[in-house]
């Protein structure tokens, strides 16, 4: 009962940015998959189909793979994966638009994914190769429309949000006996706070369309604000902290657990990753994600097919292994992010269910800032907006 709950709390925050009516997006690219049969053929059994070449090119997050996912398909179908990292949307975007990736999946944020849709970047998917798509929550499903129309494209890998992490202990100790703030984005957008946690370490995540939004809903604009002018305000709030921000990294989780840094605007399963390698490596400093009073940024990253995908039926083969049950728990248990994946919820390890900052309980979740996108004028703007922030000028 309570994880139905969780369920709906996450669809309806969701379903509620859906409101808009969406443009019709322009004819979906041809598949480069083998030539369908002929009509007179009798259809085939539902389920995986290869490609002669037995490779698989996939391009995803860093620490967002539970360990053995690979290495169990390889041995299951034959198939070599090569799998490789990106750090940002943006970088994943560049090398979209450009063409002749390589890769077959791409994991882009939803926030991306629809103008790459709406470009003809990503092929439609064979759902009659991934039957296991059948696991999936319908109605979490149905928040996807908003970058997918029709959920032709788009299956969701993971979802958390964006948020402050701290190392309780050194940050407690740094502040001197001042009082946490109400609303935990203080630590990371206020002088007040900023000025005493920079000697233990403030670290950002290193992406305009990451900072930029929180910055955004922390001065009280739309976080998906497509107006220069609220750009310009948020990096004027950002420009009286930027001397006490020590490092700006995607890839924080080392560097949270190794205590480098005390405060962090980071990613909800990666802040958990922390407090579990700390725990691991017998540290005592504890780690936590924060809950902030005025709301986090929900993210979903979702899989998707290129539309160059030289292994079309291979990547459908992994999305459809992915899709099983147990890679869903483990990708809660292990990583810190749920799937979207109704049919491996009672595979979820109990303290992992019942981490509010992983399932998120509904009153908070009512609070969350739902996904969204920008034009592309406005990713621009927001690009040169982030990287004069970051040079100080
Ligand atoms: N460790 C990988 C976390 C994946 C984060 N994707 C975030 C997209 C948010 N815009």
């Amino acid at each position: 009962m309570k994880k139905q709950v969780l369920a709906l709390a996450i669809t309806a925050v969701l379903l509620a940015a859906c409101g808009k009516k969406e443009e019709p997006a322009p004819a979906p690219a041809a598949p480069v998959a083998a030539a369908p049969a002929p009509a007179a053929e009798p259809a085939k059994p539902a389920g995986p189909v290869f490609d002669d070449e037995k490779v698989l090119n996939i391009y995803n997050w860093p620490d967002y793979i539970p360990e053995g996912m690979i290495a169990t398909f390889e041995k299951e179908t034959g198939i070599k994966v090569n799998y490789d990292t990106f750090e940002t949307n943006e970088a994943l975007h560049a090398k979209l638009v450009a063409g002749n990736s390589g890769y077959d999946i791409v994991v882009p944020g939803t926030v991306f994914a629809k103008p790459q849709i709406e470009g003809g970047l990503l092929q439609p998917l064979k759902k009659d190769q991934i039957p296991n798509l059948a696991n999936l929550d319908g109605e979490f499903m149905k928040t996807l429309t908003k970058a997918d129309p029709d959920n032709q494209h788009l299956v969701p890998w993971g979802w958390g949000f964006t948020t402050v992490g701290i190392n309780k202990t050194k940050l407690e100790k740094a502040l001197g006996g001042m009082p946490m703030p109400e609303n935990a984005w203080d630590l990371v957008f206020k002088p007040e706070y900023t000025s005493k946690l920079k000697s233990c370490g403030i670290a950002y995540l290193d992406s305009p369309t990451e900072i930029i939004p929180v910055a955004l809903h922390y001065i009280g604009k739309d976080a998906y604000s497509n107006d220069p002018a609220d750009y310009k305000a948020a990096n004027e709030m950002l420009a009286k902290v930027r001397k006490d921000i020590r490092l700006f990294s995607s890839t924080m989780i080392d560097d949270i657990a190794g205590g480098k840094a005390c405060a962090a605007i980071g990613w909800s399963g990666d802040i958990n990753q922390a407090a579990a390698r700390v725990k691991e490596n017998g540290g005592k400093d504890v780690i936590e994600a924060l809950l902030p009073s005025s709301g986090a940024l929900l993210f979903v990253d979702a899989m998707a097919i290129t539309k160059d995908a030289k292994h079309p039926n291979n990547a459908m083969a992994f999305i459809d292994y992915f899709l099983r049950p147990e890679n869903a728990a483990a990708m809660a248990n292990e990583m810190g992010y749920p799937t979207g994946n109704k049919a491996g919820m009672d595979k979820v390890n109990p303290e992992i269910a019942g981490n509010k900052t992983i399932f998120v309980e509904s009153d908070y979740m009512a609070k969350m800032i739902p996904p969204s996108s920008f034009t592309n004028e406005a990713r621009e703007a927001m690009s040169n907006a982030y990287n004069s922030f970051k040079k100080g000028k």
